[in-house]
């Protein structure tokens, strides 16, 4: 499998080649123009992505084999362990998005399908009520649920439909190449926003955990993030706290997980986490935003 480096010159997934753009930072020298080497070594990678090579997670004994310093791997990881630790593994039903994230849709050891592109929340739906005993969650990028599919995952949640869907926000359309989505931030740089989004023109950033919070339907809302290791674990609880919504029947449960995205930033991998602590969390509030009564009770009582 081939591997991909943290530089616009390497190949990405897609098969295309994230070149250097005019008027952006291009990897590896920094805008001050002084080159910088990887301070991540592929060993070390090797270690952290190697383990746990067991239950619901078995990542190959190779790193992930999506970019340098993604933050997506870490959202899975994250999911998989709850998976074993709420020894939901085996009855879960993932329903995947499109996006960079399906392919490590591979290293998870439990039954899955592929959606069309922001149409998971729609399938899960037919794949809960068929099978109402199954433990079933979508994991969506924000092209894939925001832009393309908003509408499924708020009629899901208005309806109260029964299974938990997880939003990996990277706020570009990572795998086409780095493009502008629905929560980019204004004055970002993507591919298709060179001069930054221009709300003017493109209107403002989408902020999806705020408005699932607001429809009856829902029984958790919350948004995290693993740009840090409190902001890893406190995105475990969350993500514990909407599967055990789910577990109670309570309703529609949703964890938004800003992620790391430095190819799409135009960045090295340790810079994306100080972007996302200094910038991103400063318009994507961390939190949560709705919380059943009932998951209080049972947080009390255990
Ligand atoms: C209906 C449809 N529209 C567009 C695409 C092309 N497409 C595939 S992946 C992708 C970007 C996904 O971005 P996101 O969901 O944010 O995931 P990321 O790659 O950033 O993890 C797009 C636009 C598609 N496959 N199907
Ligand atoms: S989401 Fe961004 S950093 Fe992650 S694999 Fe895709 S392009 Fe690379
Ligand atoms: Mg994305």
């Amino acid at each position: 499998m081939q591997r991909r480096g943290s530089t616009r010159q390497a190949q990405h997934k897609c098969g295309m080649l994230h070149l250097p753009v005019e008027g952006l930072p291009s990897s590896p020298v920094s805008p001050k123009g002084k080159r910088r080497e990887m301070p991540v070594t592929k060993e070390q990678l090797k270690k952290v992505w190697s383990l746990p090579n067991k239950g619901s997670f078995q990542p190959p004994a190779e790193a992930h084999h999506l970019c340098p310093g993604c933050g997506e791997p870490a959202a899975y990881r994250l999911v998989a362990e709850l998976m074993d630790e709420m020894n939901l593994r085996e009855r879960a039903v993932y329903v995947a998005g499109i996006g960079c994230y399906n392919g490590l849709g591979g290293y998870l050891n439990i039954d899955q399908m592929k959606a069309l592109h922001g149409r998971a929340p729609s399938v899960a739906t037919g794949v809960k009520r068929m099978l109402p005993d199954r433990f079933v969650f979508t994991i969506q990028g924000d092209g894939d649920l925001v832009s393309e599919g908003l509408a499924e995952a708020l009629h899901c949640a208005a309806r109260g439909e029964k299974f938990t869907t997880i939003l990996v926000n990277n706020t570009v359309n990572g795998e086409t190449g780095g493009h502008m989505t629905a929560t980019t931030l204004v004055g970002q740089k993507t591919k298709s926003t060179l001069q930054g989004r221009d709300a003017a023109v493109h209107g403002g950033p989408m902020k999806t955990a705020e408005l699932i919070a607001q429809l009856d339907g829902a029984a958790y809302s919350a948004r995290g993030s693993v740009h840090s290791p409190v902001a890893i674990n406190r995105t475990k609880r969350m993500i514990r706290r909407a599967f055990e919504a789910q577990e109670q029947k309570l309703g529609f449960s949703f964890v938004e997980i800003l992620t790391m995205c430095p190819t799409g930033w135009f960045m090295e991998a340790w810079e994306a986490p100080k972007y996302m602590e200094d910038v991103m969390t400063k318009y994507f509030t961390l939190g949560e935003y709705k919380v059943h009564p009932l998951l209080l009770k049972s947080d009390a009582a255990s």
